[in-house]
């Protein structure tokens, strides 16, 4: 079952060393590996994946060193209805948290955890969430048996020896124990391709920093650096210290003239952050840079401007919609060294997905089934990922690891809104854009289990990723506003998603989204027009950059027009929306609801 010999064990942290020590009890692996991060432990990592028949390797000269895995269909996204804010007290997971109390949580996973690795190896993964050694970043170490979890992490976060020196003594870490949920009665038992186990549990304890999953190794619910402690967890640490954790995106904009505008955006999953890093202006003289795709960590510095770090390494992308039109450098940055899950296998030892160009004939489908175009179902799962590593993005920003994080110039918030939502608006003030986050709806994506299409509020893009009430995370939107005052980012409200009657997009996105940065760039600048509308400053006419710009007679002014009755339409949903988050909810933002019914008239 397992190549690796374990490794020497890096550290003399008592912290560390008891909790795998406990760990280790509790699972009863067959052995412990503790990972150093090297190249070569992550191609053992692959090679062991192909050996147990979970991965295959792809055609090396389509695609060096990168593997195709194919996960359970039982196993393909974030589960949220499984997934659990673990608080002493029920009233501090909230509203649009699963909560149960600890003590009893971890009764019942311990239950499950008894011997659950028997058989397997047990992978102690240290790893930094952000550059070693920056005031922003974070450390866990997180005990997994699955070599899939573990390779990921590797893509994904900083993980190894270096993490252990970083973190020396200290028991400032996240602790995160995972397990697939499948025990082997020996290690030459046979094994499935992808074990997991029907119950699932991603259980967060926000006041120890902890972090119990079991049963799934997809995604979020497995690579616990990312959803579960860059978001879950550290948004609670974020609260206690006075920062952000964001799901949010980082970009950099340099104009003509060079000047420089760093960005973060803030969608929900599947709504457009990886295409929005990586894209490609369509305006001559401007450039686009990614610095991070998924999530922002900001502090402030001693200038009193908010500083934001990616905490993460790799992308793990949405396959499905990826091209060489809607993006490009996504795909440059896909030539080698991925793992694909989840997505169809070509003829010639390659990956295809939906919308990557036309279909290819004969393939096999995500489910290992042969699988030929016009068949009625799609070859990849709509959640079909890649892991790749950021460095190899041809527009990774130089900055991209700088320790000391980039100054927010402005922040985005926006869904998918097939109506009333314009294509872009400014906040009239921290606050009023506190509000428009707090109100963001979006249509359910693939990315988590469940219905597909379904609008719900998804405030500031974080329903399923805050690690406490929210109604305290308003509170606390509004707090760091206040103490960041005049240097806060503006912020800003878009939607690539608005629908013409007919169901169709009425705006090109992807590279042309350029047009919309160009407008908040220049807002920042002081430069662009403006006109106030009830719901915020809209570009004024001329405004926004459509030179060359290929857009249908009408659907501009649609896109930009205030819709009254759609949003007056709207006050009693979020009223509703507001009221549950109870006395926890800042008066701040009824009064901002107040200004707009009455600016609605
Ligand atoms: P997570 O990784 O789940 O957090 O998702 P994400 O926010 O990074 O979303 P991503 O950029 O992967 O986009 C998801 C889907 O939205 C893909 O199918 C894209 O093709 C589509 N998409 C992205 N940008 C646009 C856009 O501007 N317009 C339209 N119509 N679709 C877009
Ligand atoms: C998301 O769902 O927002 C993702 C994918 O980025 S996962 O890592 O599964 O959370
Ligand atoms: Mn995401």
């Amino acid at each position: 079952m397992n190549a690796m010999p374990p490794v020497e064990v890096k550290t003399t942290n008592p912290a560390v060393l008891a909790f795998v020590e406990e760990a280790r009890a509790l699972f009863k692996p067959e052995n412990v590996r503790w990972c150093n991060g090297t190249k070569w432990e992550y191609q053992e990592l692959l090679k062991s994946l192909v050996d147990a028949g979970t991965a295959q390797w792809l055609n090396p000269a389509k695609r060096p060193n990168s593997i195709l895995v194919r996960s359970d269909p039982a196993d393909v996204a974030r589960v949220e209805d499984q997934t659990f804010i673990c608080s002493r007290s029920k009233d501090d997971a909230g509203p649009t948290n699963n909560w149960a109390g600890p003590d009893e949580m971890k009764r019942t996973l311990a239950q499950l955890y008894d011997g659950a690795m028997a058989g397997r190896t047990m992978y102690v993964v240290p790893y930094s969430m952000g550059p070693i050694g920056s005031p922003i970043a974070g450390i866990g170490v997180m005990v997994t048996d699955s070599a899939y979890a573990v390779a990921n992490m590797h893509i994904m976060t900083r993980v190894g020896d270096r993490v252990l020196a970083a973190l020396g003594q200290s028991t400032d870490f996240v602790r995160g124990l995972h397990t697939v949920g499948y025990p082997l009665a020996s290690p030459s038992a046979a094994d499935v391709p992808w074990p997991c186990n029907k119950t699932k549990y991603i259980s967060h304890f926000p006041e120890t920093r902890e972090i119990w999953s079991y049963g799934s190794g997809y995604g979020g619910n497995a690579l616990l650096g990312k959803k579960c402690h860059a978001l879950r967890i550290a948004s609670v640490k974020a609260r206690d210290e006075g920062w952000m954790a964001e799901h949010m995106l980082i970009l950099k904009l340099t104009n003509p003239e060079g000047r420089v505008k760093y960005v973060a955006a803030a969608f929900p999953s599947a709504c457009g952050k990886t295409n929005l890093a990586m894209l490609v202006p369509t305006i001559p003289g401007w450039k686009a840079e990614t610095l991070g795709d998924d999530i922002c960590w900001m502090k402030f510095g001693a200038d009193g401007r908010l500083y934001a770090i990616n905490p993460e390494t790799g992308f793990f992308g949405v396959a499905p919609g990826t091209s060489n039109e809607s993006n490009l450098n996504a795909m440059k940055t896909l030539h080698a060294n991925i793992i694909y899950s989840n997505v169809a296998l070509t003829d010639d030892g390659d990956v295809w997905w939906e919308g990557m160009s036309e279909p290819p004939a004969p393939a096999i489908d995500w489910m290992r089934r042969s699988w030929t175009p016009g068949s009625g179902r799609p070859a990849a799962h709509p959640n079909a990922r890649f892991t790749a590593p950021a460095a190899q993005c041809p527009v990774i920003a130089k900055e991209w690891e700088d320790p000391a994080g980039v100054p927010i110039d402005a922040i985005l918030f926006g869904g998918r809104r097939a109506s009333v939502v314009p294509l872009v608006s400014e906040a009239l003030s921290w606050r009023h854009g506190t509000f428009l986050g707090s109100i963001m709806a979006s249509e359910k994506t693939a990315a988590a289990a469940g219905k597909v299409g379904e609008l719900r509020r998804d405030p500031m893009a974080m329903l399923p990723f805050c690690g406490y009430h929210m109604g305290d995370y308003f509170q606390h939107w509004i707090t760091v506003g206040e103490k960041g005052g005049s240097k806060m980012p503006k912020i800003f409200y878009v939607n690539w998603f608005r629908k013409s009657p007919e169901g169709k997009f009425l705006w090109p996105g992807y590279a042309e989204n350029s047009r919309v940065l160009k407008w908040i760039f220049e807002r920042c600048e002081g430069t662009a027009g403006a006109v106030d509308t009830p719901i915020g400053k809209l570009p004024a006419e001329g405004a926004l950059d459509l030179n060359g710009l290929n857009i249908a007679p009408g659907a501009l002014s649609e896109l930009l027009r205030v819709d009254r009755d759609g949003w007056r339409t709207e006050l009693p949903s979020i009223r509703e929306h507001f009221a549950t988050f109870g006395a926890k909810l800042p008066a701040a933002l009824n009064e901002e609801l107040d200004a707009l019914g009455q600016r609605l008239g």
